[in-house]
């Protein structure tokens, strides 16, 4: 099976052909709408915020160093991978550059609610992903919270690899972390995981100016094959709030039940405002 590519969908199709039922897509040119699009490069960023800081493993890098590092990486000595940069904190000038952030397709986007902006980070945030050659996400994964990612290519080539929903059986999932795969899809070994072999993988690469759309629920990963920077945000909507829901309770009581109880609260108010909020909406799904 292929990814399937669009260079020109309307907001209806992507919603019924895609959103719904859950197809991952690439969009080629949806990035089209951001004055980032071709913008972004190593050394744009090297010229004008050399000295933002972001974290990776436990040690602090900025921006010049990365873009050093991602620049020198090879497939035999890579950079770590990803660096990530929460844009809003951290480079809030690039937002202008990324307007409209959903592309005129990611909505409605409850995320955008007060009510979770305040919470920071549910998952909800837009991030900067730097990379270099032979940068591996670290595993097998499906996003935390069941959100819809987007993840939009800007400069550079990314191989992803994403499972059609329905896999999970094949995919080993952690007992101790069920959103993180055993495997090592690198080098699968079928004598501990025989039951990859039937899995159907869908490898591609996203380049310059191309955006991915990976609907909840979708296994992925990603590897650097160039320098690579990208824009990653996530959604939440009708379609996704009951996964999102099971998944809040799910995390905070490993905070106690206290801590979930008011949390899963806080989430229900979150939802059902947006949900309110998104009726007085003319872009209603
Ligand atoms: O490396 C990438 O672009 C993929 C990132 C990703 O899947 C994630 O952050 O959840
Ligand atoms: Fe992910």
């Amino acid at each position: 099976m292929d990814i399937i590519r669009r260079d020109n969908i309307s907001y209806e199709e992507f919603i019924e052909e895609h959103y719904k039922p859950g197809i991952p897509l690439v969009f080629t040119k949806a990035a089209k709408v951001w004055k980032a699009n071709g913008l972004f490069t190593p050394d744009w960023f090297r010229e004008n915020y050399p000295e933002r800081v972001t974290d990776c493993r436990g040690k602090n890098y900025n921006m010049k160093e990365i873009m050093d590092m991602v620049e020198a990486s090879t497939e035999e000595k890579p950079a770590p991978y990803p660096f990530i940069f929460d844009i809003p904190e951290t480079l809030p000038e690039l937002m202008p550059l990324l307007d409209p952030l959903d592309l005129n397709y990611a909505s409605p986007n409850w995320l955008k609610n007060k009510m979770f902006q305040s919470l920071g980070k549910w998952g909800g945030a837009t991030e900067l992903f730097i990379g270099g050659p032979g940068g591996k996400f670290p595993y097998l994964h499906l996003d935390y919270y069941h959100l819809n990612a987007w993840i939009t290519q800007l400069y550079g080539e990314k191989q992803f690899t994403v499972f059609p929903r329905g896999q999970e059986e094949m995919l080993y999932p952690r007992p101790d972390d069920p959103w993180r795969s055993e495997l090592n899809i690198f080098e699968p070994d079928y004598e501990k995981h025989p039951k990859y072999k039937d899995a159907t993988p869908i490898n591609f690469v996203v380049g310059p100016g191309e955006t991915l759309f990976i609907p909840f629920g979708t296994w992925h990963t990603a590897y650097s094959l160039t320098p690579t920077i990208s824009v990653a945000f996530d959604t939440l909507n009708s379609k996704n709030h009951k996964e999102f829901m099971k998944d809040v309770w799910t995390f905070k009581s490993r905070q106690g039940k206290a801590k979930a109880i008011a949390m899963y609260s806080y989430a229900w108010l979150a939802t059902q405002s947006s949900k309110i909020s998104e009726s007085f909406k003319p872009k209603v799904m």
